[in-house]
């Protein structure tokens, strides 16, 4: 793989941007070596500056999951264009795009839009303490929902604890309002609910995990936690922003039939332009200003470029059989994989929900961030590299998913398996 265009580009970007990038996962440090800079992407595959070609499962971490370009979002946003890119005044598109939603979760009956999940969470988790009048906050170890100063903390060692910053310059006086309990582990929830009575104002939880690699939820986990926000009067917030028109038309909400009292969304909600959200139950969603006390706000939120781009993303999506042929394609890359474990007697995991899908580098599958942690990070790196040398572009990070799009065809699929195989023969 010749990278030197890329080699060079990496040198200059980290003179002006730390680490070169403007996301840290980007920078590769967790497998080694430079990353590509990307010049272009076109349906399954992403191009870079060195004129190399990947099928690409990053996906831009799940928004692309029509596949890059596709004509129809592109020719909408080209319209779109040409009438102006921002108004920063109300526009028809955003009660397009909310009816769209609205009708597709219908725990979301009213809803904000904003520029990214980071802003889609901290705003929730604000409404959240104001509509309770409390402070605290319970995530889960591994739970990943942005970079908002009060959830950059990682969780305690097994049982539930008072979180330390896993991020110097969040102050320990405001992470201690953040609890941490292990995923898939209701009993350590109900045990902060007994210790802090009266505290806590929300849990917030990815549906299904994502950012430990995929972890599912265990059968009763969901529907405990909706069952002890009710009884201790806290709100239960799903953070779909990966699981949202991911999983299905709709949230995981829709899957698992739990209703959460607040939804963040993003990513594919967008179809690759910037644009997160939060909405829920109107009561609560009432009390943001300019009606209600709780003040957030955005130059760019609802954006006219990024409604449109989203509308369109969801209205491909709505189309019968999308998700349908998500499955089928997302089902044949794990039997490959399976199949190729096998025949090499690998000990390694295949955990795939829907179109995400991680290969956990551990013989067991991991139910929360302590076992998921167990994985071998370095062998990941030796298969990460293989794979790209093999012209695969598979998310950088033992604890990501890997998304597979409406784009990636049978073809693709194939020749990601075989390469998959040889990756793992040289291990
Ligand atoms: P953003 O602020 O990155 O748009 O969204 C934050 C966020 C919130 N909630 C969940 C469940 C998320 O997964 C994310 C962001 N996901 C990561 C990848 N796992 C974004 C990629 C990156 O950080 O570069």
């Amino acid at each position: 793989m010749k990278l030197e265009r890329s080699q060079e580009l990496f040198q200059e970007a980290q003179r002006y941007l730390p680490g070169g990038v403007d996301s840290p996962v980007r920078a590769f440090k967790a497998v080694g070596g430079t990353p590509p800079f990307i010049v272009k992407g076109q349906g399954s595959r992403i191009y870079d500056a060195d004129g190399n070609e990947y099928v690409d499962y990053v996906c831009s971490w799940g928004p692309l999951i029509l596949g890059h370009a596709h004509p129809q979002v592109v020719e909408a946003v080209k319209r779109a264009i040409e009438r102006g890119t921002s108004f920063g005044a109300p526009t028809e598109l955003e009660i397009t795009l909310a009816r769209i939603i609205s009708s597709a979760i219908p725990s979301v009956e009213m809803i904000r839009f904003v520029s990214s999940g980071t802003e889609a969470t901290m705003s929730a988790l604000r409404l959240a303490r104001a509509f309770t009048g409390r402070d605290k906050i319970v995530k889960f170890a591994g739970g990943y929902h942005g970079h908002a100063d009060g959830l950059l903390v990682k969780g305690g060692s097994g049982l539930a604890t008072l979180s330390l910053p896993d991020s110097p310059g969040v102050p320990s006086s405001y992470a201690q309002n953040t609890l941490v309990a292990p995923y898939n582990n209701a009993d350590a929830v109900a045990q902060l609910f007994q210790r802090y009575p009266g505290e806590i104002a929300a849990v917030i939880v990815e549906p299904v995990a994502a950012n430990m690699g995929v972890v599912p939820p265990q059968p009763d986990f969901l529907g405990s936690l909706r069952s002890l926000t009710g009884q201790f009067d806290a709100l239960l917030i799903f953070d779909e922003v990966i699981s949202g028109f991911r999983v299905t038309y709709g949230g995981a909400q829709n899957l698992f039939k739990i209703t959460p009292d607040l939804t963040c969304l993003g990513k594919v909600i967008g179809g690759g332009l910037p644009v997160g959200a939060y909405g829920g139950r109107r009561e609560i969603m009432e009390m943001m200003a300019p009606i209600g006390p709780v003040y957030q706000a955005g130059t760019l939120s609802g954006n006219p470029l990024a409604m449109t781009a989203g509308i369109e993303t969801l209205k491909i999506l709505s189309q019968p059989g999308a998700y349908q042929r998500l499955e089928d394609a997302a089902n044949r890359l794990e039997e490959g994989i399976v199949k190729a474990l096998s025949s090499l007697k690998l000990n390694l995991t295949v955990s795939r929900f829907a179109s995400l899908l991680t290969i956990f580098f551990t013989d067991n599958q991991p139910v929360d961030y302590q076992s998921a942690a167990q994985a071998d990070t370095k062998l990941f790196a030796r298969f990460f590299q293989q794979l790209l040398a093999e012209g695969i572009y598979w998310p950088p990070s033992q604890f990501e998913a890997a998304f597979v799009s409406l784009a990636h065809s049978d073809a693709d699929i194939e020749s990601t398996i075989s390469a998959i195989g040889k990756a793992f023969d040289s291990l």
